[in-house]
């Protein structure tokens, strides 16, 4: 897993709040950061053990691979561990600073020969090129669901064939009481991990119109139209997912 130089206690919204704020990841969600997202994505360690499995498949010679949306580094680190193949660059991306600098700090604690550049920019602006392996870890879900169609096409083609997208996400369900229930079960394990009813109730304020779900059909036909020529779900844990698109 990520070895952080700190892990801070996520308590951002233990106390009750007279505005929430759009949520933001400033340097402050950045301090906490592995701290909340363990205790919130259902399955995210399981994933970050997993890219370095897929990485090692799927990362070719001489290729780039692409960390989009870095946030601290975790699947940056777990993607270069995997790299079984000679000449391969990383390039990790992130639009938050406060993020980026902590995620500096993490990469350094490791040494493994592929190369890693750090670019702090927005994802829809960075260029992909001959890439074999791009990871979205739970990044797509932040950027406006209009938008989501030509940065997949752009990835498309930043592509190597034979290449892979990994693409987790936060997911909705069309069938209301499979999603009233996930949903709820989703809380549960927030509860069991520590988060009280008013942290969950205004964590999801502020991530109201921020972070914007789809379902798994949805992501799954924009892919096939944004070019990839095979895409299916890999994990699955109640309403998060994680999907592998392959051009
Ligand atoms: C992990 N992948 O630990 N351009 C660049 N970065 C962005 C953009 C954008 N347009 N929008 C959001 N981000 C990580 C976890 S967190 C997921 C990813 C979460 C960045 C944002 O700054 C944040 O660091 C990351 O995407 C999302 O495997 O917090 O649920």
């Amino acid at each position: 897993m990520l070895h952080c130089a700190t892990m801070n206690k996520d308590e951002i919204y233990s106390e009750s709040l007279a505005n929430i704020a759009n949520f933001n990841f400033d340097a402050q969600v950045a301090d906490v950061f592995p701290d909340m997202i363990e205790r919130s994505v259902p399955g995210y360690r399981a994933i970050i053990t997993m890219i370095e499995t897929l990485t090692e498949h799927y990362a070719q010679p001489g290729s780039t691979l692409y960390d989009l949306g870095c946030s601290l580094g975790a699947a940056t680190l777990s993607m270069r561990r995997g790299i079984a193949t000679d000449g391969c660059t990383i390039v990790a991306v992130d639009s938050s600073e406060a993020m980026i600098e902590r995620c500096r700090k993490n990469l350094s604690l490791e040494h493994y020969p592929t190369p890693i550049e750090m670019v702090c920019a927005d994802i829809r602006h960075v260029e992909i090129t001959d890439a074999s392996v791009v990871i979205l870890n739970f990044t797509l879900q932040f950027i406006p669901p209009t938008e989501r169609r030509q940065l997949l096409e752009k990835i498309h083609n930043g592509m190597r064939p034979g290449g892979v997208l990994i693409l987790s996400e936060k997911v909705f369900f069309a069938d209301k009481h499979l999603n009233t229930l996930l949903a709820d079960i989703h809380h549960d394990f927030k509860r069991a991990h520590g988060y009280s009813d008013l942290e969950v109730s205004q964590k999801r304020s502020a991530l109201e119109n921020v972070l914007v779900p789809e379902t798994i059909p949805d992501h799954r036909e924009r892919l096939l139209q944004s070019g990839f020529s095979s895409c299916d779900v890999w994990f699955q844990c109640f309403n998060f997912m994680s999907m592998l698109a392959i051009k």
